[in-house]
């Protein structure tokens, strides 16, 4: 669909940006924190990028104050951090920890007097590690209990200051990773397990959306999902039916869950076929039902080619390019259902993620059309190697390139008529990728931070970050073209 004129972003569109407590904070044992299942992980050998963790990461419990201050400085509207279970409830279901509580009211605190919004994620892959040695984490059902104690607690506490929450971050993400990859805590490969700590974890998603509105928190929440819409890679009838099990499997498996409180037919069949259906209790279908979110979070950063791929020998797992060397991705699939292929249309960055500014826009369309749900868009961005010159600047004109041309999308989204909340781009400052080390930067700000223990952790903005506080400022009509 091409426009005449495109429509201009709303008044009090949310132009923020965001991160995740382990891959910024550090403190990671500070102030009476407990220890998180990805304290531990980064400790086996080979599981991240030159055995790099988030023990220190980029210093921002400490450095929240000067990090803020550049956020004012670009006049960003919303910035979305996650909290730290394990740093409030040190044990995951026992004591709270005021101490570490305190940490979050102060950055709470220091982004409300800077007129910048909270949008509080709940849950960014950092359970406690004890609940881990307790019950095996998200296998067991009294994770549902743990989790909406906790969010409760949050809840109450920010209730006024914080209008934006996220439940669960990226689900299919650190589902798919911890049972079926065994590159994510808890390191398990058994597909099984998988859809069981699935379901799992999609009523404890739906129990904090209920508990939030019996509550009547002022404000809205909705879980962050990584959407790769699928593109099918030819026009042969096999691969369109390739492209529209990925979708099923690997999308509308967790959104239709989220928005209808129901397992896609095609997927729930597929399941109970093949012995993995997860085991459905009395009262399940009616607890998802009651979650339903008031938006749908996108996480987006690539689409997906994908083709037929047949039953017998078919292409399973294939190698993912943790290393930044570009091309060293192999495909990967299910058997019978698909695999991904080379899409020849579009341009790839070094750890081979697809550039694709239009598959942001036809992600949008299909989540509204689907869900009928106002989108936020909590991430976006291009995870790239920075230099630092010896001025202090960083030239990151290919971020600049790459973010404006997302924002373009979506407006053309936004005209398309999509109603979309706002945009955080991944992320703020550069951080810690969980399994590319420290040499993958996102961020607007450069941190000096590396894979070595050499690092000052002072803070330098990019070519990028003037250029956002110039889309900020105008409400995305500059965008510097
Ligand atoms: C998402 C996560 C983020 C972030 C981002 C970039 O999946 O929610 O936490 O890490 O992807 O991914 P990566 O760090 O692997 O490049």
């Amino acid at each position: 669909m091409e426009h005449k004129q495109l429509k201009q972003f709303p008044e009090n569109f949310l132009w923020g940006s965001a991160s995740a407590a382990y891959q910024v904070e550090g403190a990671w044992d500070e102030a009476g924190k407990g220890e998180s299942v990805w304290d531990r992980f980064v400790t086996i050998p080979g599981k991240t990028f030159k055995g790099t963790n988030g023990k220190v990461a980029v210093d921002h419990y400490h450095r929240y104050k000067e990090d803020v201050a550049l956020m004012a400085e670009m006049g960003m509207k919303a910035y979305r951090f996650s909290v730290a279970w394990a740093r409030v409830i040190p044990d995951g279901d026992g004591e709270v920890n005021e101490e570490g509580l305190a940490f979050y009211d102060r950055l709470i605190d220091e982004l409300v007097a800077n007129n910048i919004e909270p949008v509080v994620t709940l849950y960014h892959w950092d359970i406690p590690q004890a609940l881990q040695d307790k019950y095996k984490g998200w296998e067991s059902r009294q994770i549902i209990e743990d989790f909406t104690r906790y969010a409760e607690i949050l809840f109450k506490r920010y209730n006024g200051k914080v209008k934006y929450w996220v439940s669960l971050n990226e689900q299919n993400v650190f589902i798919q990773h911890g049972y079926k990859l065994a590159s994510h805590p808890p390191a398990v490969t058994d597909e099984k397990r998988m859809y069981a700590a699935n379901h799992v974890a999609n009523l404890a998603n739906a129990s904090v959306i209920k508990r939030f509105k019996e509550l009547e928190i002022d404000g809205k929440i909705g879980p962050s999902f990584a959407y790769h819409p699928a593109y099918a890679f030819s026009s042969k009838p096999a691969d369109q039916l390739a492209a529209l099990n990925f979708e099923d499997f690997e999308a509308h498996l967790w959104m239709d869950v989220y928005a209808f409180g129901k397992y896609p037919t095609v997927v729930w069949n597929y399941l109970v076929e093949n012995d993995l259906a997860p085991e459905i209790q009395d009262g399940d279908m009616e607890l998802l039902k009651a979650g339903k979110p008031d938006f749908m979070g996108l996480n987006y950063y690539q689409t997906d080619a994908v083709e037929s791929n047949p039953i017998e020998e078919g292409v399973g797992i294939g190698k993912a390019n943790y290393s930044g060397e570009k091309g060293t991705t192999e495909a990967s699939g299910v058997p019978g259902l698909y695999k991904t292929a080379v899409n020849p249309y579009v341009e790839r960055t070094n750890w081979d993620w697809d550039i694709d500014p239009t598959g942001l826009r036809i992600g949008m369309r299909r989540i509204s059309s689907r869900y009928d749900l106002p989108i936020l868009i909590t991430e976006n961005g291009l995870g790239e190697y920075d230099t630092l010159e010896a001025d202090g600047s960083i030239h990151d004109d290919y971020r600049i390139d790459y973010l404006r041309q997302h924002v373009k999308a979506i407006q053309e989204a936004i005209t398309d008529g999509v109603e979309v909340l706002g945009y955080c781009t991944w992320s703020y400052t550069d951080l810690l990728s969980w399994l590319n080390g420290y040499q993958k930067r996102y961020g607007f700000v450069y941190v000096d931070r590396d894979e070595t223990e050499d690092n000052t952790f002072d803070r330098y903005k990019k070519d990028s970050f003037f250029w956002y506080k110039k889309v900020i400022e105008t409400n995305g009509q500059d965008l510097g073209e």
